[in-house]
């Protein structure tokens, strides 16, 4: 009974040493070597090659290294088996973290400050809101958009979500399905993306969704931070709505295409925050664990965390 480790673009090596040394009696192959599929009953990837999974005719489980698992659905090959991706406290964590910084960034003038000092002026802001005058809206109230919500709240800024499906205790005002969508923007003065990359979502940060967000906010204008996946933005529409205002601010770690392309007029933005897909990482360590013990759960006969609905694409 094997374990078959293929991950593509963060460190093979590392991640199949963390797994060959957590494994006990599991046998743990690379991806990358030739095996014997018949043996592979458990899958860890990120982003494997498409078809890599196709044969493994004895595969039980597929164990996605990530929270998000657009890049594996999109594959047409993958076996129908249950599919397992990562919710855990150190990615929350990390997502949250940059959430906060950047909500911050926006919130107390570091574009402005980062400017001044570069000219070398003293230029204090004409007005800082408190963050109970700023309304910080969440799209994609899941594992990580709620955890960014409740640290928001704790800091005082006025936090609202969006998801799919009604939560009445939520513990913020809360909106859900495209019915809700208007109101929520309505009162957005920074919007904060968390959402899964589906074809329900696919391109939603559009022209035509900047424009409705709230124009009265005490930042000037609205700002967009994106730290879901770069699909459900459309960055020519971010350019365009950053030069007539209909933006004032971005923070962007997840691109159409990534890496993004030297040519992207992004990179050239004043008001762009651009971190390379860089919000939360996997932590091999930790998420080794994860699965690994997932996997003896499962060889108990007890249920999977975790599970991805492969109806809805998360
Ligand atoms: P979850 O599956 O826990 O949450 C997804 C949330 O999005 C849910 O609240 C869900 O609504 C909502 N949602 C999904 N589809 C829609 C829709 N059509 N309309 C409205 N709301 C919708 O995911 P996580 O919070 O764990 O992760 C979110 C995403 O973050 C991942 O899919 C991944 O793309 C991205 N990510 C990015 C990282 C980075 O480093 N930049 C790192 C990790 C993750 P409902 O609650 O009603 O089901
Ligand atoms: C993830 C990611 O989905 O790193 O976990 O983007």
């Amino acid at each position: 009974m094997s374990l078959l480790v293929a991950v593509t673009g963060w460190q093979p090596d590392l991640w199949l040493d963390y797994f060959e040394r957590g494994a006990r009696d599991l046998a743990v192959v690379d991806g990358r070597a030739p095996h014997d599929p018949a043996e592979i009953r458990y899958a860890a990837v990120w982003k494997p090659t498409p078809g890599l999974l196709a044969g493994l005719t004895n595969l039980e489980v597929i164990f996605n290294l990530g929270a998000g698992v657009d890049a594996l659905l999109a594959d047409a090959t993958l076996p129908d088996v249950p599919l397992v991706r990562v919710a855990d406290p150190d990615l929350t964590q990390r997502m949250t973290e940059y959430v906060v910084w950047q909500v911050l960034h926006h919130h107390r003038g570091g574009l402005h400050f980062g400017r001044a000092q570069a000219e070398a002026r003293w230029r204090p802001l004409s007005d800082q809101p408190a963050a109970s005058d700023v309304r910080v809206g969440i799209m994609g109230l899941g594992v990580l958009g709620r955890d960014a919500a409740d640290a928001l709240k704790r800091l005082g800024f006025d936090v609202a979500g969006w998801s799919r499906r009604p939560d009445p205790d939520a513990g913020f005002p809360h909106f859900s399905g495209e019915a809700g969508l208007d109101g929520f923007l309505a009162r957005t003065d920074i919007l904060v993306a968390l959402l899964p990359l589906t074809p329900a979502t696919r391109g939603i940060l559009d022209a035509k969704l900047f424009t409705k967000l709230a124009r009265d906010g005490r930042l000037g204008g609205p700002v967009l931070i994106n730290a879901g996946r770069g699909g459900l933005q459309v960055e020519a529409d971010i350019v365009a709505a950053l030069h007539d205002g209909t933006l004032i601010g971005a923070s962007l770690d997840v691109f159409e295409v990534e890496p993004l392309s030297r040519d992207s007029p992004l990179w050239g933005e004043p008001n762009v925050v651009i971190t390379p897909h860089a919000a939360a990482d996997s932590d091999p360590r930790r998420l080794s664990r994860y699965v690994l013990e997932q996997i003896e759960r499962h060889r108990a006969g007890l249920a999977l965390d975790n599970l991805v609905d492969r109806a809805t694409g998360y």
